[in-house]
């Protein structure tokens, strides 16, 4: 028998406890943390979510009435004490139209270190009340409906985000992109389902088998077209999520330390006139029109002796094999590079008068010539690995791995000698499952720990 799947599924409901993340069960706890960053600002954001939120608000502001959605002046005091703790805008939202779907509330308070430690006091003296775990408000949201774990997760890469490509990615992610593609092409294969359920039940009316057989491969083919489409950005997608990463490699003293430097427009590494000053990898990270580029220096290549300096001279190698760009920086002639991958071939010392090879790029350090232009082709080639033929909707293995799946159990179901519809159903099916694993329906115990503790506290 065919398993329901256009039957309404639950969201998010009914998940065991994790390690790791000690939230992720049935809590009716409030639950308050300062929700924007540590140290001095204006302005700080302390959030409570549950079932005492109103009964805090009348404890630290008794005097005052807090309407749902409207942002109200008050005088807050410790409730123990009597003490002033601060002047503080407080906006209430009325279950379930908040961001975790319970009662909450945030106070804008000053956004000193004294201030926001005097409130969080106050309300951990108050009954029902303890601070969040990271991620445990996202967790709420997830439980109560209001997001679905790809949303989560676009909401932790948004936090994440540090450059502007990124942040538009993890945006439409976090705005149920994908997951209303996943949910697409799962609501077209519960009706192929359904079709060949039909059939099944109904198999003595003749020549029915095959007219329902080819109805339900049309819609499955559309189904895998749009799998291989999304699938076709993921490794644009995963790429820009994680940074693109160029190695700069080449022998001893050609001023790769220099180049790195005139690059990061920062003083990350040291130079020196002495050949094999560079032993370990440094790192430096930058924003390249939008795209996040991580600059990796690294031990000039040659033989050596000493035993440091041959682990520096390994660790670059192993760096190159994994860069998605090498420059191979050279200040003689002959470059004589042979790694794999992309890379481009930098002539260095240009103010030296030593002249390029051909095909390489000439830059001076000392002077800025060519430094510019060096960026530019650095940044085209990390635009071009980082964005696909359209934004992309999969960031990330654990979404790549749903689709996949889906792909495959789709293929299996499309293959012409596949005859036997129990069969065809069957791997509609398990397509339909991979599906619903992007939305956090089914087997989610293995993820969510990961997922819901890389958010911050507050989120
Ligand atoms: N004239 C000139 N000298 C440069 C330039 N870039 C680097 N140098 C000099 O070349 C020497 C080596 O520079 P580094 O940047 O330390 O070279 P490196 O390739 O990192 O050397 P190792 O770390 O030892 O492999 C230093 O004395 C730099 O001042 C440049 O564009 N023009
Ligand atoms: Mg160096």
């Amino acid at each position: 028998m065919i398993e329901d799947a256009a039957a309404p599924l639950r969201r998010g409901r009914g998940f065991t406890v994790m390690a790791g993340a000690p939230f992720l069960q049935a809590s009716r706890d409030t639950i308050f943390a300062p929700a924007s960053g540590a140290g001095r600002a204006a302005i700080a954001v302390v959030r409570l979510s549950g079932p005492r939120v109103a009964a805090a608000l009348a404890a630290l502001a008794p005097d005052k009435a807090f309407a749902d959605r409207v942002a109200t002046l008050a005088a807050l005091r410790d409730p123990a004490t009597g003490a002033a703790l601060d002047r503080a805008l407080v906006v209430r939202f009325i279950a379930p139209k908040s961001f975790t779907g319970e009662e909450m509330a945030e106070l804008q308070v000053t956004g000193g270190r004294a201030t926001i430690a005097g409130i969080v006091v106050a309300l951990a003296r108050l009954p029902g009340l303890r601070p969040a775990e990271p991620g445990e408000f996202a967790w709420r949201a997830f439980e109560n409906g209001k997001l679905d774990l790809s949303e989560v997760e676009g909401l932790a890469d948004l936090v994440d985000a540090e450059t502007e490509a990124q942040r538009l990615q993890a945006l439409r992610i976090a705005g149920g992109a994908l997951s209303r593609d996943a949910e697409a092409i799962r609501a077209s294969l519960a009706e192929a389902m359904a079709l060949i359920e039909a059939q099944i039940d109904f198999s003595d009316v003749e020549d029915s088998d095959a007219l329902s057989l080819d109805q339900a491969r049309a819609i499955a083919a559309r189904a895998a077209a749009q799998a291989r489409a999304a699938l076709a950005g993921a490794a644009a997608g995963e790429r820009l999520r994680e940074g693109f990463t160029v190695v700069i490699a080449g022998p001893p003293n050609v001023g790769k330390s220099t180049l790195m430097n005139a690059l990061a427009r920062r003083d990350v590494s040291i130079v020196s006139a002495i050949p094999g000053t560079t032993r370990d990898l440094i790192e430096a990270s930058l924003d390249l029109r939008g795209f996040p580029v991580t600059l990796v220096d690294t031990a000039g290549l040659r033989e050596s002796d000493d035993p440091i300096e041959r682990e520096g001279v390994e660790r670059a190698l192993r760096r190159a094999e994994r860069a998605d760009l090498t420059l191979w920086l050279s200040d003689s002639i002959a470059p004589g590079f042979a790694g794999p991958g992309p890379a481009i071939v930098v002539a260095t010392k240009a103010d030296l008068g030593g002249g390029a090879p051909a095909g390489a790029m000439a830059v001076s350090a000392l002077t800025g010539e060519g430094i510019e232009q060096l960026l530019d082709a650095i940044a085209d080639v990390a635009a071009q690995q980082m964005s696909g033929p359209a934004p992309a909707l999969i960031a990330q293995e654990r979404h790549r791995v749903a689709y996949a799946d889906a792909l495959a159990a789709l293929e299996r179901a499309l293959d012409p000698a596949q005859g036997e519809l129990e069969l065809v159903a069957e791997d509609l099916r398990l397509a339909a499952r991979a599906l619903e694993r992007i939305a956090g329906r089914i087997d989610v115990e293995d993820v969510l720990g990961e997922i819901f503790t890389r958010l911050c506290v507050g989120k």
